[in-house]
């Protein structure tokens, strides 16, 4: 049985197509299911719907052989015991610093003033500043982390931006780019060499269905 574990929302979403290109369909929506266990028309694969941060957990001790987190997670996570064999383009967005409109960044880093900076993303966040040279407070969040500078939270923020839609509402500017994300496909290391006959086939389905995707 191969096992791929997957998140609920984008992430299922946008591999739904990769998923049919490799001919995997899955029995039921999970986001209208309850279930935790999903089977596919294939008797050998099946899905299982976690968090999409726990996606490389499961991965890296084996309860899944494959997996698809996105590029952020997987910074975060550390990516160990993980193969990266696919980056899939899907779910694509930018890693950003954000301030509040009325805030001057670039005035406050010439000052070298020691920014307070909320964030889910500590380590992401830690590297960044410290290749810059820049002194700075963590603060560790768990979602709404635009909310932060407008509370007094904090001075600025690092989060993911796609549209852009969320930060202007909230009267927020990007201000420096962290790095480009986009999902990746996950695999354990040992189920790769084990499995390998089962889990090439889908990698190749995946890889082909991607090129053909990027016009
Ligand atoms: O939502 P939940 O707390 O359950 O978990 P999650 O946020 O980790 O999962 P999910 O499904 O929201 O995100 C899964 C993956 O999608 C992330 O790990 C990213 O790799 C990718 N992704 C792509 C995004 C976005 N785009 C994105 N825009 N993840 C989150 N966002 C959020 C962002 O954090 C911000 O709050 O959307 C908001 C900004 O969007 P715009 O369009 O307003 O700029
Ligand atoms: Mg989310």
């Amino acid at each position: 049985m191969i096992t791929i574990a997957l998140s609920k929302g984008r992430i299922f979403e946008e591999t739904t197509p990769l998923l049919a290109a490799a001919g995997i369909h899955a029995l039921e929506d999970p986001d209208s299911s309850r279930k935790l266990i999903i089977g596919t028309n294939r008797e050998d694969v099946r899905l299982i719907i976690v968090r999409a941060t726990d996606v490389p957990t499961y991965v890296q001790y084996g309860a899944a052989d494959l997996g698809i987190a996105g590029k952020d997670v997987l910074d975060e996570h550390g990516g160990e015991g993980l193969y990266q064999p696919l980056d899939l383009n899907i779910a694509k967005c930018k890693m950003m610093v954000a301030v509040r409109n009325d805030f001057d960044y670039e005035a406050s880093i010439r000052q070298g003033a020691r920014l307070k900076v909320v964030t889910k993303y500590v380590k992401v966040a830690r590297e960044h500043f410290a290749a810059k040279g820049m002194h700075v407070d963590l603060i560790k969040l768990y979602g709404s982390m635009e909310l932060g500078p407008l509370v007094g939270l904090a001075d600025a923020i690092v989060d993911l931006v796609s549209t852009g839609g969320t930060l202007r509402a909230n009267n927020l500017k990007a201000v420096e780019e962290i790095g480009e994300i986009s999902s990746r496909l996950i695999a354990n290391q040992a189920s790769f060499k084990l499995n390998r006959a089962q889990l090439q086939p889908i990698i190749e389905s995946f890889s082909t269905a991607i090129k053909s995707a990027v016009k």
